[in-house]
């Protein structure tokens, strides 16, 4: 970390970059897509930003509409990340499509896409005896499930059946539930030289969940800010900082003009002298999830079929966003962004 940063409670650089993206407001769209990968981004913009953090922002327009893809890396802490700092770079409504990759727990073939429409976590019981075993402790904690926006899903759903190009055999499914664990090994009952005690997990969470369908490790986490934000006006504690230029370190395209975005909502629903925004904005989540490995057969998708179903699928959330409607009040404002047409 190279720049002075003021407030700890809500870190920013003084040129009002995010501490962990490396974002500033103007250079992240309402309507985003999330991946894992930076591979799995695709070419959609002239604006690319490579945080020090390891997480890439690309921003643009798909069909002449404002949208930005950002790679977050893997796991709820990154999740957490992009949510709030993206939150925090945006007026309007944030509208988010998780792009990923899972475990399939169903008998249908590698390469399918699950649409869930709710997702529960799994997370390791920390004060488990782990060694000894417990009879006090269960090793592992099924959340309740949160739901996916039903319209973005439904959208999603359907975008995804339309364009499944005639090359690609596998199908979508959209009637499933979908599990967040806290880690690839142990929380998703993977068997490795530790002593996990994971051995019937698996069969746990389908017992409570029948319609169970996918394993991964974000989209519960993402859906459950979703569905939390706001529930009331949050303060952040603000800082005035003098103007700079300085960058946070990021990898850029295309240098960005200086923001004329003035300094960010310091409370993220009321405007500057403490009015409820109208509308109020909101974050709508839904997730499509690429079946790479069978929990039931043990099959691995190829790369090729990963090839297909990823040109497939990244062009399919780009489109289900762009024709997602938001409406013109719950946008930020173009002027100063990197999308701006001038
Ligand atoms: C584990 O291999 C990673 O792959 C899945 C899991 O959620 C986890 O992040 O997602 P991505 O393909 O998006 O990284």
């Amino acid at each position: 970390m190279k720049d002075l940063i003021l407030d700890a409670n809500f870190p920013r650089t003084l040129d009002q970059r995010v501490y962990h993206l490396g974002i500033r407001s103007g250079e992240v769209a309402n309507r985003i897509v999330t991946v894992g990968a930076p591979s799995r981004a695709s070419g959609i913009a002239p604006f690319t930003l490579s945080s020090e953090r390891g997480f890439t922002t690309i921003t643009g327009r798909y069909k002449g509409v404002p949208v930005s893809v950002v790679s977050i890396g893997m796991g709820y802490p990154n999740a957490d990340f992009f949510v709030r700092e993206v939150r925090e770079c945006l007026t309007g409504d944030m509208v988010v499509i998780r792009l990923g990759s899972c475990g399939g727990l169903i008998d249908v073939p590698v390469g399918t896409v699950v649409v869930p429409k709710a997702s529960v976590a799994v997370t390791r019981n920390y004060d488990y005896d782990f060694i000894n075993g417990d009879s006090h402790e269960l090793p592992y904690r099924i959340s309740k499930p949160v739901d996916a926006d039903p319209e973005l899903r439904h959208a999603l759903s359907a975008t995804l059946q339309r364009t499944r190009p005639p090359t690609v055999s596998t199908g979508v499914v959209d009637n499933a539930i979908n599990a967040s664990a806290d880690s690839f090994y142990s929380s998703q009952g993977r068997q490795t030289s530790f002593p996990d005690h994971n051995e019937t997990l698996i069969e746990e969470l389908k017992s409570q969940h029948a319609e169970l369908a996918t394993l991964e490790m974000e989209t519960f986490h993402i859906l459950h800010l979703a569905a939390n934000w706001p529930r009331s006006t949050h303060t952040t504690a603000t800082v005035t900082p003098p103007v700079t230029t300085l960058p946070v370190a990021p990898a850029m395209t295309v240098p960005p003009p200086p923001s004329t975005q003035g300094q960010p909502p310091s409370v993220s629903t009321t405007d500057a002298e403490g009015r409820t925004l109208c509308p109020k904005p909101r974050i709508r989540a839904a997730a499509a999830q690429m079946v790479f490995a069978s929990r039931t057969t043990q099959d691995f998708i190829t790369p090729e079929t990963v090839a297909a179903v990823e040109a497939w699928t990244g062009r399919a959330v780009l489109e289900a966003l762009v024709g997602f409607e938001i409406e013109p009040d719950r946008l930020h404002e173009e002027a100063g962004s990197v999308w701006e047409l001038k």
